[in-house]
């Protein structure tokens, strides 16, 4: 049983929240959010930032191949497994200021504050900023977590296109952040994870932390669809070949096989492209993601099967070619009971209220869990509201989760004298 720290051990919320407003300087959005895409100047501009805070904060920097960043702080015991704690800085086009960025300051504030309070541990710590979370620009999410967690190859990953026909390789040495470590030779004791929730339970529930016991899985299947190009003006309605009325009818066949997997079931489509995209011009192409997610392995299996299926025979009654891709996926994820538990009685000793929660969002603390213990720490969101530049959060929240953060992670490192 290692110790646990008093109760009167605080991260300093104002610096947080300090770091994080200036952090949401770089990269802004057009709606008060913020646009830092992967592998974007502005990525390489927050890159920086974080990397001089890390620097003021006495932390040894590595980046593997992938462009992850690992800044150490060292513990007593050389031969301890470090404990890492980290998130990811990359937002969506129209991110928040938090998600995920939340995540990587308040680790940094964490080791701040031990640096403050002079405490040492025998498990060093590693602040870490994973490369490419969002996969907005480069799909699948999670990528460079996914590549260190050995589901993914390095060769895959770099040739991964963004909408322009960049890959993630050469975008990755143009900003300068391609590192020398192989991917996923660090080992690690734990790995922890602090996240806005995403979602409106927290908040619903009036519950200031979230004790993630799991994540949701995951299906992106990218749809590729093959009508006719043909004048919209002058072609009678039966000589049509529609992949647009496909796609419309393939999203409202989604919409109810996720209705019919109720309660704890969600499937949409976010990203679709036409081709060649004019106006009077009935599309030749046309190419979406479905995104499914449930926290049940049956339901996930099963709805994947049931909307390609059906997926196939709305495209063969209107004569539409019909491929598709899996370009992402994750099963549910159980997090570490001895992290988790260490979370709740945390939370219990600071005095904030909690509850058990399962992530709907993917985080890269999925892909961590499969080669170390690892556990989740959220706060609640304004309105649920993500992937919205009008997220919000409070300071007290943002600082009560750091806290419960702090705890978790110098309990697990060992506070040593
Ligand atoms: O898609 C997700 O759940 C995460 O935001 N990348
Ligand atoms: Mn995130
Ligand atoms: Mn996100």
């Amino acid at each position: 049983m290692v110790a646990a720290p008093g109760e009167n051990l605080r991260v300093n919320g104002d610096r947080l929240w300090d770091m994080l407003m200036e952090m949401a300087k770089i990269g802004p959005g057009i709606a008060g959010g913020n646009n830092r895409q992967t592998l974007t100047d502005a990525d390489g501009e927050g890159r920086h930032l974080f990397k001089t805070w890390c620097d003021e904060a006495g932390l040894t920097m590595g980046v593997d191949q992938m462009g992850t960043m690992f800044m150490t702080r060292p513990g007593t015991d050389p031969d301890a497994l470090p404990v890492y704690v980290g998130s990811h800085l990359d937002t969506q086009p129209t991110g928040g200021k938090y998600d995920g960025v939340l995540g990587v300051l308040a680790a940094l504030e964490a080791v701040r504050s031990m640096n403050d309070l002079g405490i040492k541990t025998k498990h060093p710590i590693v602040v870490t900023n994973w490369a490419n979370e969002e996969g907005a620009r480069f799909a699948p999410a999670m990528l460079a977590s996914g590549v260190f967690a050995g589901v993914h190859s390095l060769d895959y990953a770099y040739n991964r296109k963004d909408p322009e026909g960049k890959t993630y390789g050469d975008e990755l040495k143009r900003i300068g952040w391609r590192g020398e470590e192989a991917v996923g030779e660090r080992k690690m004791h734990a790995y922890f994870e602090y996240h806005i929730e995403q979602g409106p339970i927290l908040e619903a529930e009036d519950k200031q932390i979230g004790v993630v016991t799991h994540c949701q899985g995951l299906w992106w299947l990218e749809f590729t669809l093959t009508g006719k190009e043909a004048h919209t003006g002058s072609t009678p309605m039966a000589m049509r070949v529609n992949a647009g009325l496909a796609m419309s009818r393939i999203l409202e066949m989604v919409q109810d096989v996720a209705m019919s997997e109720q309660p704890g079931a969600v499937g949409g489509v976010g990203q679709m492209f036409f081709s060649p995209n004019s106006r009077n011009v009935l599309p030749g192409k046309v190419t979406f993601t479905v995104d499914i997610r449930t926290p049940s392995q049956d339901k996930l299996d099963r709805m994947r099967a049931k909307i390609e299926a059906e997926a196939a025979k709305i495209c063969e009654a209107l004569g539409v070619g019909c491929s598709v891709e899996a370009v992402g996926h994750f099963d549910p994820v159980t997090f570490d009971e001895t992290l988790v538990t260490r979370v709740r009685e945390a939370a219990e000793r600071l005095g904030y209220s909690h509850m058990n929660l399962i992530s709907g969002a993917g985080h890269d603390a999925c892909w961590a869990a499969k080669v170390a213990p690892s556990t989740m720490v959220m706060c609640p969101c304004v309105g649920g509201l993500s992937h919205n530049e009008a997220e919000d959060i409070s300071k007290e929240w943002a600082t009560a989760g750091a806290d419960v953060l702090f705890h978790a992670v110098l309990e697990t490192a060992e506070i040593v004298g």
